[in-house]
């Protein structure tokens, strides 16, 4: 089999389903794993996703917003953690010397060509050296502030050469951009992680074992809403 590019949306401490997602990918000595960010964070086995990304050369990430977070803390840089997040840095705090320097070596970006992955997105007409960390971490919508879902989603509006492959924004399916693919298919909230394979365009998923955080409002409704318009087809 020939090398693959095999990318993962939000991971958040699934120990368990990412192994099952690697093992269904049927994932290589010769594939390349690249997460979109997010390894830690609300999940319960933070630990064990870092040391596995530490360990195994075949893997790499993005920086997210919650691991941008816990590594700013650490450094001194933010005052606070939000409950999740001072959880995860509890989990970690042993280990905390080897993770910072971990974390600290995760690029924004990964540049694969035809694909960029970042965590959250890129603004559309900002060059990509003049976008903020803020933006590739945390931008949703392009009206307001960064971070919030109403309004006009960005990768709706990104016509870049590029495929960007991202996470952050958790869908109860893949979200779909001209030039963008959304991964973060909610496995933290008990539905599903999903890997894209890059040189066939396949996305794989396995379920969650179980629910660690509980959804927002927003993702619930459309989780419904789609289950709804399942059976209709169905039906
Ligand atoms: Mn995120």
């Amino acid at each position: 089999m020939t090398a693959r590019t095999i990318v993962i949306g939000d991971i958040h401490g699934c120990y368990e389903e990412l192994l099952a997602l690697l093992d269904k990918v049927q994932a290589g000595a010769f594939d390349r794993i690249i997460a979109v960010g997010d390894l830690i964070v609300k999940g319960e086995r933070n630990r064990e996703v870092l040391e596995l990304f530490m360990s195994d050369a075949r893997f790499s990430s993005v920086l997210g917003n919650h691991d941008r977070a816990i590594l700013r803390y650490w450094r001194g840089k933010k005052k606070k953690l939000n409950e999740q997040q001072h959880a995860c840095h509890v989990e970690l705090e042993s280990g905390r010397e080897r993770y910072e320097s971990y974390l600290a070596s995760l690029p924004l970006t990964l540049d694969l060509g035809a694909h960029l992955v970042v965590h959250a997105g890129l603004r559309p007409g900002v060059a990509l050296e003049d976008q903020s960390a803020k933006d590739l971490t945390e931008l949703r919508s392009l009206e307001g502030k960064a971070k919030t879902p109403k309004g006009t989603p960005w990768y709706e509006v990104y016509d870049g050469a590029q495929t960007i492959l991202f996470g952050h924004w958790p869908h109860p399916v893949v979200r779909r951009g001209k030039h963008a693919i959304g991964l973060d298919t909610g496995c933290v909230y008990g539905y599903e992680l999903t890997a894209y394979i890059i040189e066939t365009g396949e996305f794989v998923q396995v379920k969650a074992a179980r629910r660690y955080d509980v959804p927002g409002k927003r993702l619930r409704k459309a989780k419904k809403r789609l289950a709804e318009e399942g059976m209709r087809d169905e039906g």
